[in-house]
């Protein structure tokens, strides 16, 4: 069996939690492969929201197993509150929650860190959700890092105490107030103690031997493909590879295991944290998308920025991924537009079309060129099939399909579930 891949082809929030959750009967596993509580994924069912930010997207699915793979930077703090939330849905974490002890642990000078590089960056800072990613993934390649391993041994203080020791000695340099630390470690101490009590495993024999056994896996991307460490719009990126190769590292699964690569985008585009993001609006069409899509950070709370589909940007994303299929989210935003702009390429300032997300167009302001088409300016709330759809989505569709060269497998009309159409 090979195992298929979710990815966000845009700067995240792409509704990646959604269809997880909507895939998942089809699946016998979820596993996540990268990122860490930066990333916050909604799911919708019954009338109940839930946003998820360590846990994959499998867990309301009875008889899933969810891992957290080794590419995973894991709060344990975030993680027992995570764990407790969910109280209420009778989970039994004993049996389907698996995490890799290969996964790489945020201690809570991560986020200090964090905080203090970015102060320091003053207003070329990244917009960093400061949930600790970039210093511990700094750590693990510097290969200083703490494993989620490490806590069943016995040195494990010890181990703590010398990485903390290094962390202090930075943070002064920075000038960085650290005062409540020893809060911090209260809760930290308490957190490992509830995490001994959880199923570490060594993720990448589980994940081979349950695809050796004929079981169907789903490895669920996090953040975006234009937010990846090498490929994204650097330095304004995250610092993981959140592309399908990441998938391979990040839980230890051969390439040639890999099945189908499943990209997700928004009907439109929108973007937390700082940098480039050429179709970016700033009038009240892009007050109108946030507020129609709710586009507000749902880890942080932060507003989004919002603006029309980038399709060079997508071409890029579906390229570095080998993109089977396409999902096209949050379709009913734009419902409340009469005309629906499309970019098709750029221009630059000396007036030089582009096509590429090339490392000069990273640096350089540029034109977005439009194609405008007629929107259907109506509900979609009662669409349960693509042949309902009122003709300019269907239009729509097909002229995302045939620019982009994939096809376009579901589009997503709601929140809910149920509002999720597969062609
Ligand atoms: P970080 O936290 O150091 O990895 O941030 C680096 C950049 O990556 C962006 N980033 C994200 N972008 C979109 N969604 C993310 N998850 C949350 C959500 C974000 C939130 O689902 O809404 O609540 O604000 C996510 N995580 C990281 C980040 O904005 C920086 O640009
Ligand atoms: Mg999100």
């Amino acid at each position: 069996m090979k195992m298929d891949i979710l990815l966000g082809l845009q700067w995240g929030d792409e509704g990646k939690g959604k269809v997880v959750d909507v895939l998942a009967p089809k699946y016998d596993v979820v596993a996540r492969f990268q990122g860490g509580p930066n990333a916050g994924h909604t799911l919708e069912f019954d009338g109940i929201k839930h946003v998820l930010h360590q846990i994959p997207s499998g867990i309301f699915r009875q008889k899933l197993i969810n891992i957290i793979g080794n590419g995973v930077v894991l709060d344990p703090v975030v993680l027992k509150k995570e764990i407790e939330g969910l109280d209420k849905f009778n989970i039994v974490f004993q049996e389907n929650l698996f995490v890799s002890k290969k996964a790489t642990i945020i201690i809570p000078t991560h986020k200090l860190l964090d905080a203090a590089y970015e102060k320091s960056k003053g207003d070329k800072k990244i917009g960093s959700t400061l949930k600790g990613i970039g210093p511990t993934y700094q750590d693990k390649i510097g290969r200083v890092a703490l494993r989620v391993g490490d806590i069943l041994s016995g040195d494990f203080r010890a181990k703590y105490d010398a990485l903390v020791a290094k962390h202090k000695t930075t943070l002064s340099f920075y000038d960085f107030d650290i005062s409540q630390l020893p809060e911090l470690e209260t809760t930290f101490f308490d957190a490992i103690e509830f995490f001994k009590k959880l199923n570490l495993i060594d993720s990448e024999y589980v994940v081979n031997e349950f695809l050796s056994s004929g079981k169907k896996v789903l490895a669920e991307g996090a953040q975006g493909s234009l937010l990846d460490v090498d490929f994204g719009s650097y330095p304004f990126v995250t610092s993981s590879s959140t592309m399908a190769a990441g998938a391979c590292t990040g839980l230890g699964v051969a390439p040639s295991r890999i099945g189908e690569v499943y990209g997700i985008f928004k009907a439109y585009c929108t973007r937390v944290g700082s940098g480039p993001f050429p179709t970016e609006l700033f009038d009240a069409d892009g007050e109108a998308m946030r507020k129609e899509g709710n586009e507000f950070g749902s880890t942080t709370g932060r507003p989004r920025r919002c603006g029309w589909i980038d399709l060079p940007a997508l071409r890029y994303s579906i390229m570095i991924n080998g993109v089977t299929q396409l999902f096209m989210m949050k379709g009913d935003v734009l419902n409340i537009f009469e005309e629906i702009k499309i970019c098709t390429h750029y221009e630059l300032a000396d007036g030089t079309r582009a096509d590429k997300l090339t490392y000069e167009l990273n640096e350089q302001d540029v034109t977005p060129i439009y194609t405008t088409v007629k929107g259907w300016y109506t509900s979609l709330a009662n669409a349960t099939t693509f042949e309902e759809f009122p003709k300019e989505l269907k239009d729509y569709v097909f002229f995302l399909e045939a620019e982009l060269g994939v096809p376009i497998k579901m589009v997503s009309v709601g929140p809910d579930r149920k509002q999720t159409i597969l062609r």
